[in-house]
């Protein structure tokens, strides 16, 4: 194991009322203690009960006072690392942080990596993987849903389900090898249930996916385009959804010429809102270059808001950007709901966008723009009523194994009866090391103990 002791500042960079240096490593109370004076001098920091928060200063080599602080004992194994910890609560703000670090370097420590005191919690056991990867998902979480979800995970829903999965398919590797084996005991595979098991698997793996990326959606967010012709109000409704006067609005057409980009938060799913130059036929160089952005925009963007105008009624140009959207990033936007003289017909609308979603809505008047969020959030997470609480946090590293672990088992369901047992083994053992992968477990030992145990073999 490593022994080295390692040291950072553990609290993010900028003013605050306190700033919190960490340090891990056996010997770590021992360097805090050289450098800290205590207001009791009688009682050193070594001799202080595990646990205890000790008042004194960091005094420079010089024997100076650097800043005036709270020091924390965590003495190894009760500690977030498993190591001896100590952390050190100096005053916020720049300079003492860094000149109560460099002492710490100056006596020994090293500066640590990043996730290096996660890394560590792994190694010694005070974390399994997916609760470490959980914890470097909280540093990252952009908004409080998706904090939610990474300490579900932290709290180890995702290491119970693995476990189940593993358990299943450890019982039909078990069946495989046993019939392989010592088939005068065991006799041949029982096709039925090898299916079975394998039904099973492959649709929680599915199942699991599906939470996945919806999880996924509340962790990176969505981008969300707004197109439309000019002077539909498509920067208005950038500046009602963000509560910001970001977008320039004027009733010229074609105010907006580049892209104007806002985040917001829709029933905590981050969305960058991307609002565009109106879309038309033009002559007009720069607004030509707009439109061909709108163009690619509509492509990217994951979400796209049609805007239409309640008094300018429904152009060519209109139909002509909506076929450009694909089916499922759809939405109609029909504002300016609060004038008399409508241009637009209800059944004009039922007819044209049949397969869209239309909102009728007041950008002026605050008027659909809670409609507008719910259809943002259908459109996303589709069923969310039903399925809500089931979003898992998984990272690229886990999705890859879960998707390696489907097909092996898809494999085997397949070749179930055609192929020699030997091979439907191969596939079952893919299926189990892959998710091996997510649990960081070693099943190779697993493995023989479940053959002798299932089956009583050599008893
Ligand atoms: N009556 C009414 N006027 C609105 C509404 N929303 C926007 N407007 C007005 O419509 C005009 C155009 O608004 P913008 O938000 O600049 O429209 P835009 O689609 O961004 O226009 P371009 O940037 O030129 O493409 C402004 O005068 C707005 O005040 C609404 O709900 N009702
Ligand atoms: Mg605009």
């Amino acid at each position: 194991m490593n022994n080295d002791i390692i040291v950072a500042v553990s609290t993010p960079p900028g003013e605050g009322a306190v700033g919190i240096i960490r340090m891990s490593g056996n010997g770590a109370v021992h360097i805090a203690d050289k450098i800290f004076l205590p207001y009791n001098k009688d009682v050193s920091l070594s001799e202080r009960r595990n646990f205890s928060l000790n008042l004194g200063w960091i005094l420079a080599a010089d024997e100076n006072r650097i800043d005036e602080v709270l020091v924390g004992i965590m003495r190894s194994p009760h500690s977030y690392t498993g190591e001896d910890v100590v952390e050190i609560n100096c005053h916020g703000g720049g300079a003492a942080l860094r000149a109560c670090l460099q002492r710490c370097l100056d006596m020994g420590a090293r500066l640590a990596e990043p996730g290096e005191f996660t890394k560590r919690a792994f190694l010694n056991d005070r974390l399994e993987l997916e609760q470490a990867e959980a914890v470097l998902e909280i540093i990252r979480a952009k908004t409080e849903r998706g904090l939610q979800l990474a300490v579900k995970q932290l709290s180890g829903k995702t290491g119970r389900f693995i476990a189940e999965l593993e358990d299943r398919l450890l019982g039909l590797n078990a069946m495989v090898d046993a019939s392989l084996d010592f088939p005068e005991e065991v006799g041949d595979l029982d096709q039925e249930e090898a299916r079975m098991i394998l039904q099973e698997t492959i649709g929680t793996i599915d199942s699991w996916l599906e939470a996945a990326r919806r999880a996924e959606i509340y962790r990176d967010g969505i981008e969300l385009a707004i197109v439309g012709k000019p002077n539909v109000g498509k920067s208005s409704l950038l500046n009602a959804l963000s509560r910001k006067e970001k977008a320039i609005v004027t009733d010229i057409p074609g105010t907006t010429r580049d892209i104007v980009e806002e985040y917001i938060n829709v029933r905590g799913i981050p969305v960058k809102l991307m609002d565009t130059a109106g879309i038309r036929a033009t002559e007009d160089l720069v607004e030509k270059i707009g439109v061909e952005k709108s163009r690619e925009l509509i492509a990217q963007a994951d979400l796209v808001v049609l805007v239409l105008d309640f008094a300018a009624g429904i152009a060519g140009e209109d139909m002509e950007i909506f076929q450009h959207i694909p089916a499922e990033k759809r939405l109609v936007l029909v504002n300016k709901e609060d004038i008399e003289r409508k241009a637009i017909s209800e059944e004009e609308l039922a007819d044209k966008f049949s397969s869209a979603r239309v909102i009728r809505a007041s950008v002026k008047e605050d008027y659909g723009l809670d409609e507008l969020e719910n259809a943002i959030e259908e459109l996303l997470l589709p069923g969310k009523q039903n399925a809500d609480g089931l979003e898992i946090m998984v990272n690229m590293r886990q999705k890859n194994a879960l998707l390696k672990s489907l097909d092996f088992a898809e494999n085997a369901l397949q070749q179930i009866g055609k192929v020699s047992l030997d091979c439907l083994g191969v596939d079952v053992w893919g299926a189990l090391e892959s998710l091996g992968e997510i649990s960081g477990r070693s099943l190779k030992e697993e493995v023989i103990d479940r053959i002798f145990h299932d089956f009583c073999i050599g008893k």
